[in-house]
């Protein structure tokens, strides 16, 4: 159990230094370039660094031989069309940034994330995660990243943090939603419930309708997860407390987001979805879960009119996770 506990801190730990790592960011050749939103996926051969990964996928190219290769260039795919389609939003800077996506990184590494340019994924080590590419919310997760990156800014600590991490998993469980035309009644709010323990079924890495009841972490013990205000995780600003609980205290507004989109009912990403992304698009680095919810209250209003059914919707449900407007 301390093995599992001690790899998963490494795990972490080499996340939070490659995430948002400038050297890499400026090292990429053609980083800055405008491309259309034109996917390549590149393959790390299990190596633990960027720079030398080789090309496995461009837009025109075919098929890869590589399922994971396949798998992170078809769901980058979806969640770039997804923007586009439901929110007219051109890639992840609305300027058609081009989507580069690294797979097969490190040896059996349990974790994907976003490092301020693009999207990498783990292979997993096979129990605690499959590989990474095997969830499309996760891949749309990790996009969402770039997405928050380049609209609101939130800043990746406590509050801001939570939130940041929240809109990944609202945006990533949307587009799972979207492509399989499930309504909010239908789905199943779990992130990542294709790679998660391959071995232990009807579990998940998180889910947005019922947090702390998905998963035990090796890291924070069993079902961390808090739903609610009075739940709020305190754990300090550093990479080993997780940036102050991003993981974990995101669960109360991804649960406001889960009781809106139900509350209103019908397909989330017409109705909750728009609300959120607008809010996002006006919030600014440091908003806290209290003003970000008036900012959906605020925009829930202009969409759909003040007092209508989905402005009460959201309403209800800031206040069940105990956040007043
Ligand atoms: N999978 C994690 C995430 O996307 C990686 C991290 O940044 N801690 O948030
Ligand atoms: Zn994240
Ligand atoms: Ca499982």
């Amino acid at each position: 159990q301390s093995e599992v506990r001690q790899a998963a801190l490494d795990t972490m730990l080499t996340t939070a230094r490659l995430r948002g790592q400038r050297e890499v960011r400026a090292s990429f050749a053609g980083a800055a370039a405008p491309g259309n939103g034109r996917r390549t996926v590149f393959d790390c051969e299990e190596r633990n660094f960027l720079q030398a990964a080789v090309m496995a996928r461009s837009e025109d190219g075919p098929d890869s031989v590589d399922e994971s290769t396949n798998r992170a260039f078809d769901g980058l795919g979806l969640t770039r069309d997804f923007f586009k389609e439901v929110f007219q939003r051109d890639s992840i800077d609305g300027r058609g940034m081009r989507l580069d996506g690294f797979v097969h990184f490190g040896v059996k590494f349990n974790n994907a994330f976003w490092d301020g340019r693009q999207m990498v994924f783990g292979d997993g080590d096979g129990k605690v995660l499959g590989d990474l590419t095997g969830s499309l919310d996760v891949i749309a997760h990790e996009l969402t990243h770039g997405v928050t990156e380049h609209t609101a800014g939130f800043e990746y600590h406590n509050q801001s943090g939570a939130l940041n991490e929240s809109v990944s998993d609202v945006f990533g469980s949307l587009v799972k939603q979207w492509s399989l035309k499930q309504a909010a009644e239908e789905a199943d709010w779990l992130i990542g419930a294709d790679v998660w323990t391959p071995g232990i079924d009807a579990d998940a890495l998180r889910s947005m309708k019922a947090p702390g009841h998905a998963y035990n972490n090796p890291l924070f013990g069993k079902d961390p997860q808090p739903d609610r205000m009075s739940k709020f995780i305190h754990l300090p600003d550093t990479d080993e407390g997780d940036n102050g609980g991003v993981h974990l205290n995101s669960g109360i507004p991804n649960k406001a987001f889960y009781l809106t989109a139900v509350g209103i009912g019908g397909f989330a990403w017409e109705t909750a979805g728009p609300i959120w992304f607008e809010a996002l698009k006006v919030s600014g680095p440091e908003a806290q879960f209290h003003e970000f919810a008036h900012t959906t209250f605020q925009k829930a209003g202009e969409l759909f009119g003040v007092g209508s059914a989905e402005q009460s919707a959201v309403l209800g449900a800031w206040q069940e996770v105990e956040i007043s407007i």
